[in-house]
């Protein structure tokens, strides 16, 4: 072949790719396919389920701050405080067989899992801390998520403002064994500044995906119409939604 053919060919080759990956992804746009790459690269040299590097109780830092809203500014939320939050409950919607309401005795009662993770912020600050609560799998297990389902979305207490709180996550990452409904740091329940009384771990991810303050959880087919369609509070202000450590 001709050096010119050959040119012609790779454009070619390169143009059908493009399209197709503009086609099959919700997000368009050149961003949000180098965001693909980035996520697919890390994945193939990672494995699927690779975990995150899990630390010793040595590690622990002497103190976990707490960061964004560090307590939820409603009545709502103060009385279920007051309350020992024995009456909050984590529902579990959308795409699946069986809806749940959770109570946080329900979240105990799961097999537990305990695991010592450093957590980044984007602000520029890290924290180990040891977690345990049940992994989201087990829950969306109990749920039944249907086949059309393609994204977890994290509901929250708070507010920034008017605007809530949400964060979301495909299946592969909530069904990965270190993605826990926590409800215990350092062994000790939730403070409030860390999200009480529920708040996610997902380990591989930044630290803004980790949502506190959980009041439910849905399987979507799509995160369109949710917030400004994101996917969480800091990615419809442009962060990634892929936040991959
Ligand atoms: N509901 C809720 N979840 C949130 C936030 C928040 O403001 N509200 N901040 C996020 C950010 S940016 C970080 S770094 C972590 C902070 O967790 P921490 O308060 O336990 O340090 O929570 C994340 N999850
Ligand atoms: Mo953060």
């Amino acid at each position: 072949m001709k050096r010119r053919n050959v040119l012609v060919g790779l454009a070619a080759f390169l143009t059908a790719g493009c399209a197709k990956i503009s086609k099959s992804e919700t997000f368009t746009g050149l961003v949000d396919s180098a965001e693909k790459l980035h996520k697919g690269a890390q994945r193939m040299l990672g494995g699927g389920q690779a975990l995150a590097r899990e630390y010793t109780l040595a590690d622990i830092s002497p103190s976990f701050r707490g960061n964004g809203n560090t307590e939820v500014d409603s009545d709502d939320y103060r009385a279920h405080l007051a309350a020992g939050f024995a009456d909050w409950r984590l529902n579990v919607g959308g795409l699946v067989e069986r809806p749940l309401s959770l109570s946080l005795e329900d979240v105990r009662a799961l097999p537990q899992r305990t695991q010592i993770t450093r957590h980044d912020c984007v602000e520029g600050w890290s924290a180990i801390g040891q977690w345990t609560g049940p992994q989201l799998s087990a829950i969306l297990e109990q749920a039944g998520v249907k086949p059309e389902a393609r994204y977890i979305v994290f509901r929250c207490a708070d507010s920034f403002g008017e605007t809530p709180y949400y964060e979301s996550c495909d299946l592969n990452d909530a069904m990965h064994p270190q993605t826990i409904v926590a409800h215990q740091l350092n062994g000790e329940p939730l403070p409030v500044a860390n999200g009480a009384p529920l708040r996610m771990r997902l380990e591989r991810q930044l630290g803004y995906k980790h949502a506190k303050y959980l009041t439910a959880i849905e399987a979507v087919d799509s995160l369109e119409g949710i917030g400004n369609g994101g996917g969480g509070y800091w990615e419809d202000k442009g962060y990634q939604w892929y936040a991959g450590v």
